[in-house]
């Protein structure tokens, strides 16, 4: 069962926001900032604070955002976006899946980049239709749709580009280094702190689309019995709580600025990537179906494949699976 959206855009509000996020003013003030008029910006101000922002109008300063409330917010999460690249944003309290939603949303037609969130997921899932716990109002549970304009040879890339852009705003949110497990994880401290299900499709009327999944713990504090040796959390890494609409935030600005790089100089992506890597240099076992395949992690190959030396001294590519590491 799906809840209807609890949250999507509404530009005011976002830029009300966004003005108050740097100071306090007067409704006179934002309403010539914003080209609008004020009783616009106290209709605005009211729906904020019955969204649980905190905004009292001081008689010298004018409005003052005191606080933002703990929930994922569409207006919160596009008044923190750098480049408003991307600006249909739509949170829903609980739903099955965002990948399931935002595939809806692809096959229905509609325009790409759009993104999805959830509080919580019911039927989360990885790769291969694994489960994927995801925890009401502790992480960030988030699908976004594109329509890449590149060649389908290329589309791999999304995997490892959305990789980065995570670790990225990992490092601007905390001060804790990520690492990139190939293909699809980032790590902290040898646990998982995020995944990645990247989901691609055709539709002979509306198009090819790719939706990228990403799921972060957040700010849980535990994990069921089946994860808690290999998954963590930034707050249980890091100490802190983390504001999760800024952590989204952060996300969309990096995918926002990759994605072009993933076109035109990809070479630049994987070598961050490669900085980052848990995986490159170590003794490997690779399982892609069939029997576990042993080999040094060399490198990724321009689609962001692994090469991988084997004991014969060859080298090959390989696009998907799943590694561990061997100890020689
Ligand atoms: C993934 O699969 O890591 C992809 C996860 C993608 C989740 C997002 S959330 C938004 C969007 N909507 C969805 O329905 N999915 C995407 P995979 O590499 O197959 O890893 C799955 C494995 O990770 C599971 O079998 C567990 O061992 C482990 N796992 C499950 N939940 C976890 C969690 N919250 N944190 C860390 N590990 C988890």
């Amino acid at each position: 069962m799906q809840s209807s959206p609890h949250s999507k855009t509404v530009p005011l509000d976002a830029g009300v926001l966004r003005l108050l996020r740097k100071s306090p003013a007067h409704p006179s003030e934002l309403a010539t900032q914003l080209a609008c008029a004020s009783r616009d910006i106290f209709e605005s101000v009211n729906r904020l604070q019955d969204a649980g922002f905190d905004i009292p109008l001081n008689p010298t300063l004018g409005l003052q955002l005191v606080s933002d409330p703990d929930r994922l917010l569409a207006d919160d999460i596009l008044s923190r976006i750098e480049d408003p690249w991307i600006s249909d944003i739509t949170v829903y309290e609980s739903t099955a899946s965002t990948n399931d939603l935002v595939t809806r949303r692809a096959t229905d037609g509609s325009a790409a980049p759009l993104a999805i969130l959830a509080e919580t997921q019911t039927a989360g899932r990885g790769r291969f239709g694994r489960k994927w716990h995801s925890s009401p109002r502790q992480g960030i549970w988030m699908s976004i749709l594109l329509r890449p304009e590149i060649p389908f040879s290329q589309w791999p890339r999304l995997t490892s580009t959305a990789a980065l852009a995570i670790a990225l705003a990992i490092e601007d949110v905390t001060d804790l280094q990520s690492g990139i497990k190939w293909p699809n994880d980032v790590i902290v401290h040898g646990k998982k702190i995020s995944g990645l299900l990247v989901e691609t499709g055709q539709h002979p009327v509306t198009g090819s689309f790719a939706v990228l999944g990403i799921g972060i713990n957040a700010n849980q504090t535990e994990f069921p019995e089946e994860i808690r040796d290999r998954a963590s959390s930034l707050k249980l890494e890091s100490g802190k709580d983390v504001n999760r609409n800024t952590l989204v935030a952060k996300i969309l600005d990096h995918v926002g600025h990759l994605l072009p790089k993933m076109q035109t100089d990809f070479r630049g992506v994987l070598a961050q990537i490669s900085e980052r890597s848990t995986v490159l240099g170590k003794a490997l076992q690779l399982h892609a179906g069939g029997n576990p395949i042993e080999g040094v992690a060399e490198g990724l190959d321009e689609e962001g494949h692994l090469l991988l030396r084997m004991q014969d001294g060859t080298l090959r590519s390989f696009s998907a699976g799943e590694v561990s590491t061997r100890t020689p």
